[in-house]
């Protein structure tokens, strides 16, 4: 069997600075975990190719697979991109109402680029090969298969939330969305709730001889345990003297993270337990994101004025509370902050899973994990210390708890967590979702072609 993935992002990209042609690679647990599927069964990844030098290089051979790019021209990106996938189901699917845009033609544009992925996958499949397609961006393309009479086995990856019905069926285009993922053959989510959400959601839209459950799953993203557990990657150092606890935090600019939220705990908690003064860094790392958007800018802007405001209200000649990092930082350095905090702050007001907190107990010896009830990967860590990230106070508390627990509870916690995660790494991912395609295809597909 060969396999055909198809992304929005590629694994890598060309780009060119002062005449000299680099190559990024996109790091990030997706990328590495279909990375690894497909140097497993060889075939292409189908993919956007945005590098500014991206254009010399259409298809290459990478790594046992191929890398097939689709380009956009200008109005294309913006409508599909900045308008449709980031501006209308980005909020949508994190339940920001007020956050949802409907730009005029943008979903057109969606539909044009979704239509260029569908004729790349015809054009790059044999009827041998399994079809992976991934995340928001691609919605259409289930369905634009199968009117072109494309019979291949296709499974679908959700990797953000599944909001409620009722909050889906907002969405101007609820039907057609919902109906084209249901042409697929096999739905996975990240938890059992955005799987119902989903299933609720295509009453409107699916046949009702047609059984969504038996064509949804909850498999939650595992990480490459060993790399992170792994030693000799990282280096021992520590930020801080001894006496200062390393609270740490590390996302992507989104309005999804609760940034503003998290630092108003970081200083609440100096008001409700003031001896914790000088005792603790809070190092903060922000993850560039979607810069050409405005809204991200000034998102930016406020969060720095944010830590500036704290810094000068708490700091003194000694200390500052928050080191402030808006930068994305080498894999060495990441997994060094990982091993050497004592707490990791991780709580987004939504996310569909959320790596970085199990990224963080593999890593970790002794540390304290404080995440966000709205976090996907909170339904895999229920020993993590869990917090609305809303309530500003439970926060502020939380990190009270984390910073002054004893070693044996904190080291029974991450014991739990550590192998839960263990046992459900990047490889249990893949090969759960590869075996329930394998089951699913051998029982033939259904005849529930529905009528959107
Ligand atoms: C979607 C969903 C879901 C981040 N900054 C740096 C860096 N990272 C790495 C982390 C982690 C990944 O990027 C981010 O993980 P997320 O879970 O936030 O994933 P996204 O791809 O942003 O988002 C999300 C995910 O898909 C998977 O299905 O969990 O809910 O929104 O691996 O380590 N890595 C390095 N430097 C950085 O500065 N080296």
């Amino acid at each position: 069997m060969k396999l055909v993935v198809v992304t929005s992002r590629c694994p890598i990209s060309h780009e060119k600075v002062a005449g000299r042609e680099t190559v990024r690679v996109n790091v990030g647990g997706v990328a590495t975990a279909l990375h690894q599927a497909l140097k497993n069964h060889g075939g292409s990844w189908i993919c956007w190719g945005d590098g500014n030098s991206d254009r010399d290089h259409e298809e290459e051979e990478y790594e046992g697979y191929r890398i097939v790019r689709v380009f956009l021209d200008r109005a294309e990106k913006h409508g599909f991109y900045d308008e449709y996938s980031n501006g209308t189901l980005w909020p949508l699917f994190h339940y920001f109402r007020e956050r949802i845009r409907y730009a005029e033609g943008s979903f057109q544009q969606y539909s044009r680029v979704n239509q260029k992925f569908a004729e790349t996958i015809i054009r790059k499949s044999d009827p041998e090969s399994l079809v992976w397609v991934h995340d928001y961006q691609l919605t259409l393309v289930p369905g634009m298969l199968r009117k072109s009479g494309f019979s291949n086995f296709i499974i679908f990856t959700w990797h953000i939330p599944w909001v409620s019905s009722e909050f889906f069926n907002i969405l101007p285009q609820a039907r057609e969305i919902a109906g084209s993922l249901l042409q697929s053959n096999m739905i996975t989510f990240h938890t059992e709730l955005y799987r119902k959400n989903f299933r609720e959601s295509c009453e409107r839209v699916a046949d009702p001889e047609m059984s969504v459950d038996d064509m949804t799953f909850a498999y939650s993203l595992g990480i490459d345990y060993k790399h992170y557990s792994d030693d000799t990657h990282i280096k021992q150092a520590r930020f801080a003297p001894a006496e200062r606890k390393i609270i740490f935090s590390i996302d992507r600019l989104d309005y999804t993270k609760g940034l503003i939220n998290r630092l108003l705990a970081v200083e609440r908690y100096t008001k409700l337990y003031p001896q914790s003064r000088g005792k603790f860094l809070y190092i903060m790392i922000v993850t560039p994101s979607r810069t050409a958007v405005f809204e991200y800018q000034k998102m930016r802007r406020d969060i720095e004025m944010e830590v500036g405001r704290i810094n000068g209200i708490l700091g003194d000649i000694n200390w500052q509370p928050v080191i402030y990092m808006y930068r994305k930082v080498a894999e060495r350095a990441l997994l060094s902050y990982y091993r050497n905090a004592d707490v990791a702050l991780i709580t987004p007001v939504m996310d569909g899973l959320n790596l970085v907190s199990k990224e963080f107990v593999a890593a970790t010896q002794k540390g304290v994990l404080i995440l966000s009830e709205f976090a996907g990967s909170a339904f895999n860590l229920p020993q993590a210390i869990l917090v609305n990230p809303n309530d500003i106070d439970a926060m502020a508390h939380a990190l009270a708890r984390a910073l002054s627990m004893g070693p044996e509870e904190a080291l029974q916690r991450l014991k739990a967590m550590k192998t839960s995660i263990r046992r459900r790494d990047i490889n249990w991912w893949i090969n759960a979702i590869e075996k329930k395609a394998d089951e699913l295809m051998h029982k033939g597909r259904p005849d529930y072609v529905s009528g959107n």
